[in-house]
């Protein structure tokens, strides 16, 4: 194999202390009070009622359960008696809160926390069948039918998840029990899976997601087969013959097809799950969002462990053609609910977009491997964009409460009647049925730490502003930022390097270029710009503070003009918070606000308004 690709050093999520401001308080709200309320949720808490994905006239609207994880866990380890209830891929939900439970305990240790992740992971050792099969869908449901619908049964998908999980338990704590049950898991997998001249079977998952996870195994292990079977997976998908094609043929009949009729997920086509074509061969995503994301991650993990620079150019392709033709201000991706999928360029619909919340969360995972390989604010300013208007977004000021869909626009009055906005929900429910976003949020908000900088020779990047403290080694020095801002609120921020040379390269926002002001040590500079960075290059003395003063404007941003359903629409932006017109306080009829050429804005902090906000008047 060819070199790896250097990529730049994220610290540790100890090493980042978010002290404060949105993500400070999102944060320690997550690890206080969403974490325990979701572990509530997968033992099926009384007090929480899930809905399902679509409004059905015809039925209640809410499932039986909240969740049956942790049952359907405890039948399949002989526990307790019962069926498994949920989506085939209800398991993952388990994995979800694990990865962001090990975030948390990454960043500080907890023991009543950490043995309730215990006691989980015994549970899920426990259901772990004798020849390392884990999947409790299969286990209680289809025990004869494993590995016969890769497309369908999510099986793959699954196994990723936990062994995200496994991976972040073990780099938090030290412990191996559930690496070695996925390792276990992995085993029997690349005993079926793999090359055809191998005499295994040339399949790859239908919901993408396992390639990146079996690259953090091998990162933890040292184990290659486990980097091999992640480059097969990203290799294989979309080759002649078809794997779906022939699975297809094969199932058409049968029992799993029938989950989802005529032929389940093939229906929606080969691009649905990425295989019209090899992923190098690809040039724009199509499909469902969430799979492409998750693709996306995966290649880059192969192109940066195999030293392949044609997959990273493809990935880097697929990138462009979305964030110029294929995603909403923002930063929501996959405009349609049929498929929850990415469809053609600027097809940009306001009020039938589905806009996953995994999806955006997915895109800031992808944003934040593409900066440890080249720090190009580009790929920061998505992450930011996605982060603070979808991910954030969909969630309710106390996280208890969440969006899976994402619409820019909303008319409670007709969901209910028109078809096509039955997936929309006017009010963000406790928790769905499917096992999905809520600890997909959790999980990205649990890694926040990770988003903020990385560090790249003698270079320290600031991708995204926020209060913290951070120890970073620098070229073998110790260094220590502190950054203090109110940031979205108030666009100016202040950060105090520790003494030593280096150079601190700050973001600058897409939505500030051209229009900042930098000062050091209270005299302004002319930083140069590389890539969207101001390089400061310093001997810093350790009390010199860098002040950054971002454009304060608020913004009227418009679609290209080929997104037709824009025609004559605008969106208005402070920093990088995209706002929202709500009936609260706008009364009804928004459709019919507008905006003058001539009106101006004022700006009000309200300190008492959804826990603190910028108030926008014109
Ligand atoms: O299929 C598993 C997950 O469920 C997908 O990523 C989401 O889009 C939801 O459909
Ligand atoms: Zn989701």
């Amino acid at each position: 194999m060819s070199q790896k690709l250097h990529k730049a050093a994220t610290p540790e999520l100890s090493d980042v202390k978010l002290t404060g401001g949105l993500f400070g308080k999102v944060y320690d709200n997550t690890r206080e009070h969403v974490i325990p309320y979701m572990w509530d949720i997968l033992n099926d808490s009384d007090d929480i009622k899930a809905a399902s994905m679509f409004v059905e006239t015809d039925k209640k609207g809410e499932e039986e359960y909240p969740s049956h994880c942790i049952a359907n866990f405890k039948i399949a380890a002989g526990e307790e008696k019962g069926n498994f209830y949920g989506m085939v891929f209800q398991d993952s939900d388990l994995a979800k809160w694990l990865e962001a439970v090990s975030y948390m305990l990454a960043a500080k240790r907890d023991p009543e926390l950490e043995a309730k992740a215990d006691w989980a992971i015994d549970l899920v050792e426990k259901a772990q069948e004798e020849d390392g099969y884990l999947d409790t869908y299969f286990t209680l449901n289809a025990p004869d039918k494993k590995f016969t619908d890769l497309m369908e049964c999510h099986e793959l998908y699954v196994t990723g998840h936990m062994m995200e999980a496994a991976v972040a338990y073990y780099e938090a704590t030290g412990k191996r029990k559930l690496l070695d049950v996925m390792l276990r898991m992995a085993k029997l997998i690349d005993s079926k899976l793999g090359p055809a001249d191998q005499g295994k079977m040339p399949g790859y998952p239908g919901h993408e997601e396992i390639e990146l996870a079996l690259v953090k195994m091998y990162r933890a292990t040292g184990e290659e087969w486990l980097l091999n079977l992640a480059k097969f997976f990203i290799d294989e998908r979309g080759q002649e013959p078809k794997y779906f094609v022939e699975e297809l043929e094969r199932n058409k009949n049968s029992y799993f097809s029938k989950y989802n009729p005529p032929y389940g997920m093939y229906s929606f086509g080969q691009e649905y799950a990425q295989y019209h074509l090899p992923v190098r061969e690809q040039k724009e995503f199509l499909g469902h969002a969430v799979r492409c994301m998750y693709l996306a991650e995966g290649m880059i993990d192969v192109a940066r462990e195999t030293g392949d620079t044609g997959l990273l150019d493809a990935v880097k392709d697929l990138f462009h053609n979305m964030i110029e033709r294929k995603m909403y201000v923002t930063g929501g991706i996959g405009s349609s609910a049929d498929g929850e999928r990415f469809t053609g360029d600027y097809d940009l619909p306001n009020n039938t977009v589905y806009a996953e919340t995994c999806a955006s969360v997915g895109l800031v995972f992808f944003m934040q491997k593409m900066l440890e390989l080249e720090q190009n604010s580009v790929y920061a300013d998505v992450m930011e964009r996605a982060l603070y208007n979808t991910c954030l977004a969909s969630t309710s000021l106390d996280g208890k409460n969440y969006f899976y869909v994402n619409p820019l626009e909303v008319n409670p009055a007709i969901i209910k009647q028109n078809p096509d906005l039955r997936h929309v929900k006017p009010v963000r429910p406790q928790w769905f049925g499917c096992a999905c976003c809520p600890p997909n949020l959790a999980r990205m908000i649990a890694s926040l730490g990770k988003d903020i900088y990385c560090v790249n020779g003698d270079k320290v990047f600031v991708h995204l502003y926020a209060a913290n403290e951070a120890s970073l080694k620098v070229n073998g020095q110790d260094v220590k930022i502190s950054m203090e801002t109110n940031y979205p609120y108030e666009l100016s921020v202040r950060i105090t390097p520790s003494a030593g040379k280096y150079t601190v390269a700050l973001r600058i926002p897409d939505w500030s270029r051209g229009c900042y002001e930098i000062k050091v040590a209270g005299d302004k500079i002319d930083a140069k710009l590389v890539n969207g960075y101001a390089m400061i290059d310093r001997d810093w003395n350790g009390s010199d503070v860098i002040e950054i003063t971002f454009d304060d404007k608020v913004k009227r941003v418009y679609a290209n003009p080929n997104v037709i359903s824009d025609i004559g629409k605008v969106a208005i932006q402070y920093g990088p918070v995209v706002y929202c017109l709500e009936e609260v306080d706008n009364g009804s009829n928004l459709h019919s606000l507008f905006l003058t050429g001539d009106n101006t804005f004022t700006k009000t902090w309200k300190a008492d308004k959804l826990g603190g906000i910028v108030e926008l008047k014109a």
